[in-house]
């Protein structure tokens, strides 16, 4: 029996309109009112200014930073190694279960994993949207044990890079896009376990005027062209900080393993994975918007089909639908197989999946084998019995409870962010 979509009710679009959040951030860092540190006046100008969007193009991305930038194995017939990243391979992925095992998580590092310890690890909260006089911005600190003795919350969710898909941009669609050539493995699911950052700010001492945090990283400065960018740290509005945050010490059960932040990491449900700061040291929290490279420069969408100073800062992930097979899979000519599959979205759970087994002639619904949730992925299958031996394209078209639904061609931006058209995966019958 077809598992029917029983989705919850599905989610208001987005409590944080980032789009007019960010003009309006924009507009107060002109007159004095936010800080931006390692962004070039320059560079907010362009922001604001609907300028020459070419102007703003970063830099291609460093090769290697280190020797051994990812801690745990990278056996090749599970990884697709990609400078200082990892990419899962689907295949790898088949009869997993429904949460990404953690030696199979794909990494997504700037730099290299710094091997921390617990014991010595320190979690600063400091800013003038903390209670106290804000000119002392009243540093609060919490330690390991002291986050593992609050109120403990569990949930599952994807991590997803905004690049996942890259790659189609180019094979499928012929647009030049800069950055990791991910296909589609540089996504994963875990159960996350940790504390509220609401509770956590609560506890510091929140001020009503607080309106960003800024989560950093203790892994090393990020290089880009010469030039130290900083540690890797992004702006969060308030109010998503508040919804559903978490800073998760657990994956599945584990301590986070090295790689994916060990001791604490915060975990955005939903957004891009850069939202998800791993290795976290600090969190400034600002009663002024807050800018970093990874809010201006990267993260927002440039290119024709977008405005000359670029798009908001991308926050939800998009749609996506991929099999659990490899490029180029084959398959015997009249037995009948199971083909599997997984989707996801960031506005929402999963309603339907369409498969088409003939290049995108004709098309069948999926049967759902996980009740569709916010999220995280669903998995799905079909059955084929293919009648014809050659090459043939496997194609898999989600639709979400937001009403979303894959489209043939995604709208391309100059750093390929945020794929999400229908993917033509190759297989051959023999
Ligand atoms: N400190 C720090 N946090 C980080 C990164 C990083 O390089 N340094 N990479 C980000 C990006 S771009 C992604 S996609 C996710 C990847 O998480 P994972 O490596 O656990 O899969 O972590 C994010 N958090
Ligand atoms: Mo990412």
């Amino acid at each position: 029996m077809p598992a029917s979509p029983a989705p919850s009710s599905p989610r208001p679009a987005s409590r944080v309109d980032e789009t007019a959040y960010d003009r309006r951030r924009l507009r107060q860092w002109l007159a004095g009112d936010a800080r931006a540190d390692g962004v070039s006046r320059r560079r907010l100008l362009t922001l604001l200014a609907a300028t020459a969007a070419a102007t703003a193009l970063p830099a291609p991305r460093p090769a290697h930073a280190a020797d051994t930038p990812i801690v745990k194995p990278l056996p090749p017939e599970w990884f697709i190694q990609r400078g200082t990243n990892a990419e899962t391979r689907w295949e790898a992925l088949r009869g997993t279960g429904h949460h990404t095992p953690n030696e199979l998580f794909f990494v997504r590092n700037h730099t290299a994993t710094p091997v921390l310890d617990a014991a010595d690890w320190r979690l600063r909260l400091w800013g003038d949207g903390l209670r106290g006089k804000p000119s002392e911005g009243r540093p609060v600190e919490f330690g390991y044990d002291d986050l593992r003795a609050l109120p403990a919350v569990s949930r599952t969710a994807f991590v997803e890079c905004a690049g996942n898909g890259r790659t189609y941009y180019t094979t499928q669609q012929q647009e030049a896009v800069t950055g990791t050539s991910w296909t589609l493995g540089a996504v994963g699911v875990a159960r996350w376990r940790g504390v509220r950052l609401a509770d956590v700010l609560r506890k510091a001492g929140l001020s009503p005027y607080a309106v960003d945090l800024q989560p950093r990283g203790l892994d090393a400065e990020y290089v880009s062209g010469g030039e130290s960018l900083g540690r890797v740290r992004r702006p969060l509005p308030l109010a998503k900080a508040l919804d559903d945050v978490l800073l998760a010490y657990e994956m599945n059960g584990e301590p986070l393993p090295y790689d994916h932040g060990y001791p604490v990491r915060v975990l955005v449900p939903s957004w891009v994975g850069i939202a998800s700061i791993k290795w976290v040291g600090d969190i400034e929290v600002s009663a002024q918007p807050l800018f970093s490279p990874w809010n201006t420069t990267f993260y927002r969408l440039f290119g024709p089909a977008h405005p000359a100073e670029g798009s908001a800062p991308v926050t939800r992930q998009t749609l996506k639908s991929v099999f659990e097979l490899a490029s180029g899979a084959t398959f015997p000519v009249g037995r009948g197989q199971a083909l599997h599959g997984r989707s996801w979205s960031g506005a929402g759970a999963v309603a339907r999946v369409d498969v088409s087994t003939d290049g995108g002639a004709s098309w069948r619904t999926a049967r759902l084998h996980d009740r569709p949730r916010a999220d995280t992925w669903t998995r799905w299958s079909v059955t084929w019995k293919p009648d014809a031996t050659g090459a043939t394209h496997l194609l898999a078209r989600a639709t979400d409870t937001a009403g979303r639904r894959q489209p043939d061609v995604a709208v391309p931006n100059t750093q390929g962010y945020l794929f999400d058209a229908v993917v033509r995966h190759p297989v051959t019958v023999i």
